[in-house]
């Protein structure tokens, strides 16, 4: 009998309900849950291809020292031992974690324990430093407490649904089908998305503020200098419930709207109609995201915003509020434990005598961390001068995702320790540990995660521990247990760790916090595992039920009062002379992160299969660079080699880079490398998204595209871009010098014995060559090299992977690179559910399709998961345009 197992999609803070059905054979499917109330069933393209994620290709199955497996015994403790050495020459101080919002709230809650509560230091950071800190930092200025007042029904509800630094489309993308949905139901309904690119998101916008980089302060605050204009202040709340209006709005009346137009490159009339819709609006969300948090300004930004709403009322009431969109599975359950270097644990304060002593006597402790510890950044420039000397990373890949990233493996390089916990064992990250732990990965694992409407749902392990294994929560145990606390560390299951976290969010706690879940805090076993969604605080004796935080007023600063908070103009513009344009960072729909996981989907991979750098076509032109071209981008920390993609969606002035590629996939196209490590002052968060650079055409001697049935070498030329493809992968290359014999190169790079004789061909008018190497009807690998960038249809030249051979006229098509007659290509991969290629869709167009549900009902694209509807949307667009023209 086939088994179904509830659990949650380990990738976006959507966190949307999954069902994993286990067939007899072993065999895994998914399926959206139709009860969480994530997502009611839905899940996007990259929840909808999780089982090809879940092979062993490349996992991390044994620990390791110095490069040999080890025992379990014998690595652990060896870290124990390392870490207890440095404490005792060095004190607590020389000892860091580095961890991540993709652990799950069990792990996150020992791994801070261990810290704080028994190490005595506050060296703790995450990956969500990067993601959300200036979010917290700015809840906790405004409100007292880290706070998200909101939940996702209040997108639905409203009749205004501003998106700021959200690409939604594509980093939310349940939630914005869920609000696509709604708008098409209530055409009253506005959407206004702030960004400096037209996004996909922009296809549900009603208006489209395409936005100077960082001129998000200016923006807000000019918002709030014209509400103190106007007649729709809530008066009475902000008297009742806040202080500091006046100070915030006399700073904010002071700025001018010339200086706002200016500041934010819009127009006065896109700022009035802006103004006025938000003036007259009641029902409003705000939500933001990496457009706001990555910024040297990104506490003023979220204040700025969260200033509108206090001033006007519009919080935590259906359909008002600001809105945070947290990025990372469990970015919210970090927050609840305390994992970032200045929280403590259940929203405690680590300021706080007060707290501290509450954390202590509960954790029963001789020691606590007294001050705040070390922020990502801080933390690896410690490590770059020796004073952290053992490291433990966890869940994270900061090789790739911090910025100065090169600096970053500097550091790592020359720790004296260095301790990485990871699922896959070859991350650019993993490449620098001493010791390297093979970690239980989704589907395997078992713990609670909180998505960003504070909903806290189990994800269910359903698959074997691979290899030896094991949860982050035991591995944290157990190094807890030798370095002598077994009393705190002794643990069966992770549901003892969650009824202990639980308990101590209710610990002495009164209403005083926000954070409670003491209804948990006896949970067993069997309750554990049935464990349904519930939005948090859940006290002890309440049912669940949906909570929104301050319509009433009540805040948790000392007083109960929230905090307008003045902010002033910053100098947002990095550019100069020799770094005259603006690099801009962030996803793609398909790709997550760091890509150890998403990477391995061909699907997945086939929607963008290179590292690309988007241009607005007149930065192009002056660049002397046209679509398909390669390009150096460079800033003062280095240079990358990227593929050009020019379009008009970008802004005059900026490049969008995604921050994805590494060193796995590409030759060098790790963006984080050129990113200088500038960050928020509140919050210690990087800049990510405004970094100056340079840009120019990277002249290659010859430009080559492989596709290849089984994984290549990392292959030695400028530039390489690896992808995986269905039957084998696919691969990018340029040269700046050539191979002496083409032949040769193949069959290292390839891995092809010598007794397989290539096919060849060879163009001495164009330059170009191709070799095609069979075994038998199988093709192995085909080179296509070529003087310019290679014009040879690669899905087409994909599908010959898994295409039978055996006519010797096909062999010769595919050498030339030509789909055969009846064998059309189908174009770069748009909808990734269904295969369903661009020339597939433009031919469904031209044959009458003319709506995104006809060129479903023709094509099957966009009828699954949704991701692509937007895109599809635009490709209609296109082509009608260009028809009428
Ligand atoms: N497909 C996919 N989805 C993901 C992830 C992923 O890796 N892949 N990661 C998840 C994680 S951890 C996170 S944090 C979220 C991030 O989700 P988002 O924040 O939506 O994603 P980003 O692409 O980083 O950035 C959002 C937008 O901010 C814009 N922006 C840049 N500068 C500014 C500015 O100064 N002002 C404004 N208003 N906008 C600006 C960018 O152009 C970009 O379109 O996505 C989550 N979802
Ligand atoms: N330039 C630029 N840089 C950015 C950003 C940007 O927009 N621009 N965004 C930033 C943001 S918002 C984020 S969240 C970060 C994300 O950056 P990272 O956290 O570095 O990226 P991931 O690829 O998600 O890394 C997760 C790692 O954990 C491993 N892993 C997966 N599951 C498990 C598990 O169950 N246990 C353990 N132990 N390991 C596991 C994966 O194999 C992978 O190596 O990047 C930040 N960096
Ligand atoms: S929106 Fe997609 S990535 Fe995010 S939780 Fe849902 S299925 Fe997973
Ligand atoms: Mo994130």
């Amino acid at each position: 009998m086939a088994q179904e197992v509830k659990t949650t999609c380990p990738y976006c803070g959507v966190g949307c309900g999954v069902i994993a059905k286990i067939d007899d054979d072993g065999g895994v499917s998914v399926k959206g849950d139709p009860d969480h109330p994530a997502n009611y069933g839905r899940l996007c393209s990259k929840g909808s291809a999780l089982c090809e994620t879940l092979d062993l290709d490349d996992r991390l199955l044994y620990p390791h020292v110095g490069g040999d497996r080890v025992n379990w015994d014998e690595a652990l403790d060896l870290v124990a031992s390392k870490f207890s050495e440095a404490i005792a020459t060095h004190g607590p101080d020389s000892v860091a974690f580095y961890v991540s919002g993709q652990l799950l709230t069990e792990d996150y809650y020992l791994a801070n324990k261990l810290m704080k509560g028994f190490i005595g230091s506050a060296n703790i950071d995450t990956n969500s430093r990067l993601c959300m800190s200036s979010s917290v930092a700015g809840h906790r200025r405004a409100f007292g407490s880290d706070t998200v007042p909101g939940v996702y029904e209040d997108l639905f509800l409203a009749d205004l649904v501003i998106l700021t630094g959200s690409n939604l489309a594509w980093c939310h993308p349940v939630i914005y089908q869920r609000l696509a949905a709604a708008k098409a139901e209530r055409p009253e309904m506005k959407v206004v998305v702030i960004d400096p690119r037209r996004t996909m998101t922009c296809d549900i916008a009603d208006m489209h503020l395409a936005i100077k980089p960082d001129g998000d302060v200016a923006l807000f605050t000019g918002l709030l200098a014209h509400l103190a204009k106007g007649a729709t202040l809530d008066k009475t709340y902000i008297e009742s419930h806040t202080h500091g209006f006046e100070e915030a709005v006399r700073a904010a009346s002071d700025i001018g709207l010339a200086t706002i137009v200016e500041a934010t490159g819009l127009s006065l009339a896109e700022l009035t109609r802006f103004y006025d819709l938000f003036e007259r609006t009641e029902s409003v969300v705000t939500c933001y995201s990496q457009g706001v948090n990555q910024s040297s300004t990104g506490t003023d930004k979220v204040n700025a915003i969260i200033n509108c709403h206090l001033a006007t009322g519009r919080i935590g009431k259906p359909g008002a509020g600001p809105f945070s969109l947290t990025g990372q599975p469990n970015a919210m359950g970090g927050r609840e434990v305390g994992g970032l270097a200045n929280m403590l644990a259940a929203h405690m304060a680590i300021e706080s005598a007060e707290d501290r002593d509450r954390v202590q006597r509960f954790w029963k402790t001789p020691t606590i961390a007294t001050k705040p510890g070390l922020k990502a950044v801080d933390l690896f420039q410690a490590v770059a001068d020796g004073r952290i000397k053992a490291l433990w990373i966890m869940a994270t890949n900061p090789a790739v995702s911090m910025p100065d990233a090169g600096a970053v493996e500097a550091a790592l390089k020359q720790c004296p320790f260095v301790v990485v916990s990871d699922i896959m064992g070859t991350t650019d990250t993993a490449r620098h540990a001493h010791v390297l732990l093979p970690s239980l990965g989704w589907g395997e694992k078992d713990g609670t995660v909180t998505n960003s409407e504070r909903r806290i749902s189990r994800q269910r392990g359903y698959l074997p521990a691979p290899g030896e294994a094991k949860a982050d929560w035991w591995q944290f145990a157990e190094v807890g247990k030798r370095m002598g606390y077994a009393d705190a560390f002794t643990y069966a299951n992770p549901t003892e760790i969650f009824a202990e976290h639980a308990s101590l969010s209710a610990f002495e706690n009164n209403g005083s916090r926000d954070f409670d879940i003491g209804a948990f805090a006896e949970i067993g076993q069997p309750a554990y595992d049935d464990l349904a969604p519930f939005n948090w605080p859940q006290r002890s004796g309440e049912r669940p039920h949906t909570t929104r935080f301050f319509a009433d007023g009540k805040f948790f600063h000392a007083d109960g009062k929230a905090r307008f908070v003045s902010t002033s103009l910053p100098q947002t513009s990095r550019t100069s002379a020799d770094y005259p344009l603006t690099l801009n960072t962030g996803r793609i729909r398909d790709q997550w992160h760091t890509m150890t996981r998403t990477g391995k989907s061909a699907r997945l991979s086939s929607h963008l299969a290179e590292p690309f750098v988007e241009f607005h076509p007149r930065d192009a032109m002056e660049a002397r660079v046209e679509s398909a071209d390669l390009v150096e981008v460079e800033s003062p920390l280095g240079t990358v080699i990227l593929r050009a993609l020019v379009t008009d969606r970008q802004a005059r002035g900026s490049l969008f880079v995604p921050m994805h590629w590494n060193d796995q996939f590409a030759a060098n196209a790790r963006i984080d490398r050129l990113v200088p490590p500038i960050t928020d002052h509140f919050s210690g968060q990087p800049a990510s998204k405004n970094v100056a650079v340079t840009a120019r055409r990277f002249e290659a001697k010859a430009y080559a595209f492989a596709v290849t049935a089984t994984a290549p070498q990392k292959p030695d030329c400028a530039y390489w871009a690896l992808a995986k493809a269905e039957g084998g992968y696919r691969l990018e290359l340029a040269f700046d010098t050539l191979p002496d014999d083409w032949i040769s190169w193949s069959r290292k790079i390839f891995g092809i014995d010598a007794r397989i004789e290539p096919l060849g061909y060879a163009d001495n008018r164009t330059g170009d060559i191709r070799l095609a190497f069979f075994d038998e009807d199988k093709l192995l690998a085909a080179l296509f090299i070529a003087a310019a960038p290679v014009a040879v249809a690669r899905n087409w030249a994909v599908a010959q992977l898994k295409e039978r051979h055996e006519d010797l006229r096909n062999r010769f098509a595919l050498v030339a690179g030509r789909p055969g007659a009846g064998r059309p290509d189908p174009g770069a991969t748009v909808c990734s559910c269904f295969n369903v290629g661009i020339n597939q869709i433009t031919s469904a167009i031209r044959e009458g399709c003319h709506t995104v549900e006809a060129v479903g009902a023709c094509v099957s694209a966009g009828t699954n998961c949704g991701s692509c509807r937007a895109e599809i949307r635009t490709i209609i667009d296109g082509c009608l345009k260009t028809a009428a023209e």
